[in-house]
């Protein structure tokens, strides 16, 4: 199915938030998008572009970092002479493609084809896929939703099992999504779920894997986000709550889990900042769902693997986030597998993932889902995975070209194979 933007907007945008689509369409026609090294001393490269007006990607800017320039301050910007690297000739250009859905047909066929992973597409369709491929598995899966978003979206997802029943083993749980721009996430996180329902019943791998665990997949946690990407502006990150007494939008679903949340340096105060955290612990919609949707898997079976999907930078980041000194109990054990499933990784395309301690590795985050599902919801491995492109070698960001969805998610599938067979 061929969606335009408008129809999006349309049939999607509940009336009574139909102001929020409404905004205007920021296009980024013309904005070249840079990766400037920063030699360890990015507070200098800073300072350099502070009169300028640059977007800015990436939070851990000690190596380099990641700018889209606005076409009438290109010429200023070479002017200043740094040491950079293009992303992209056009942003815009380059959303406009990604955005070229394609004409997949859901209505074509039980369960869909590999081809769905050619493109990107629409929010709505990827609501249908799921509920396409529970109709077709309906003995080994069933739809799930763990919460709403602030707009009144379902935190959808899909429940997966094997042999044993509904319901009957630990639980491997996976968000994608949470940050609305990763669009890679949701289609790696959706080629995952594919593999193992289709999969199923022809590969010993697959399922030794399904007879073992009880999959809870949601892949969009921030539906309202993803949305607006789609609608309005391709690099918004958090969810769409409003905050009294500020005109700016939206909190970081991933600095507002209830825990460590109270500490300083891994979150923002301030809602007009990409990490803000919230005015208290817990209080957007997307996680209050979430939590009690947690607080169940952690309830039921138990939860063996948490993975919160998110890009970009080709990471395995492993507990915690709010100090970088904490190592979870397991930690040894951890770091072995995710040294395993690097390996594996790369053996696909020869993509290299580097692994360790969140805070560590990237920097610190509090409030951060991986250490609520650590310490919490006592969850035996918890890892946020930050897909393609490299942070170092990367030649896009968050705009990430379709042709490179299928080996992203083969990848992955691979590494989640590997995981899971040795943990
Ligand atoms: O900052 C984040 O939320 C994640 N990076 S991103 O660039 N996708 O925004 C990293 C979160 C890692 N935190 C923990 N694992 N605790
Ligand atoms: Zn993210």
């Amino acid at each position: 199915m061929k969606w335009s933007i408008a129809a999006i907007a349309g049939l999607l945008a509940p009336s009574a938030f139909g102001a929020a689509v409404a905004d205007k369409k920021i296009t980024y026609n013309g904005y070249k998008a840079y990766r400037i090294s920063t030699h360890h001393d990015d507070a200098v490269i800073k300072a350099k572009l502070a009169p300028l007006s640059p977007v800015t990607f990436n939070l851990d800017t000690s190596e380099h970092l990641d700018v889209a320039i606005p076409p009438s301050e290109v010429a200023k910007f070479k002017a200043l002479g740094l040491d950079a690297t293009v992303l992209h000739e056009d942003l815009g250009a380059d959303i406009a493609k990604e955005a070229a859905f394609g004409t997949y047909d859901l209505t074509a066929q039980a369960v869909p084809s590999l081809t769905w992973f050619n493109t990107y597409h629409a929010y709505a369709d990827h609501v249908t896929f799921f509920s396409d491929l529970r109709a077709a598995y309906p003995n080994n899966s069933e739809l799930i939703n763990a919460g709403t978003s602030v707009q009144g979206r379902s935190l959808f997802g899909i429940h997966l099992w094997g042999s044993g029943g509904k319901g009957s083993k630990p639980a491997v749980y996976f968000h994608g999504s949470v940050h609305a721009r990763e669009w890679i996430t949701s289609k790696v996180v959706e080629y995952i779920t594919y593999q193992l329902l289709v999969q199923y019943s022809t590969d010993t791998v697959v399922k030794t894997i399904l007879d073992k665990y009880d999959f809870y997949i949601i892949p969009f946690v921030n539906p309202d986000g993803f949305v607006y990407t789609q609608t309005t502006n391709r690099l918004w990150r958090k969810n769409r709550q409003t905050r009294s007494g500020s005109s700016c939008v939206g909190t970081d679903i991933n600095r507002n889990w209830p825990y460590k949340w109270e500490l300083t340096n891994g979150a923002s105060t301030n809602p007009c900042d990409e990490t803000y955290k919230g005015v208290a612990a817990g209080d957007t919609p997307e996680n209050q769902g979430l939590v009690a949707f947690t607080q169940s898997l952690k309830n039921s079976k138990g939860i063996k693997l948490y993975i919160d999907w998110h890009s970009y930078g080709q990471y395995i980041l492993l507990p915690y986030g709010y100090n970088c000194a904490a190592r979870a109990a397991n930690h040894a054990r951890q770091t072995t597998l995710a040294q395993g499933t690097a390996a594996r990784i790369k053996l696909s395309y020869g993509t290299t993932f580097t692994y360790g301690p969140s805070c560590s590795t990237l920097y610190a985050t509090t409030g951060s889902s991986v250490d609520y599902i650590t310490d919490v919801a006592l969850a035996e491995f918890a890892w946020t995975i930050e897909l393609r492109p490299s942070g170092s070698q990367g030649t896009s960001g968050f705009v990430l070209p379709a042709a490179q969805i299928l080996p992203s998610a083969i990848e992955q599938w691979e590494g989640i194979k590997y995981l899971l067979t040795n943990a």
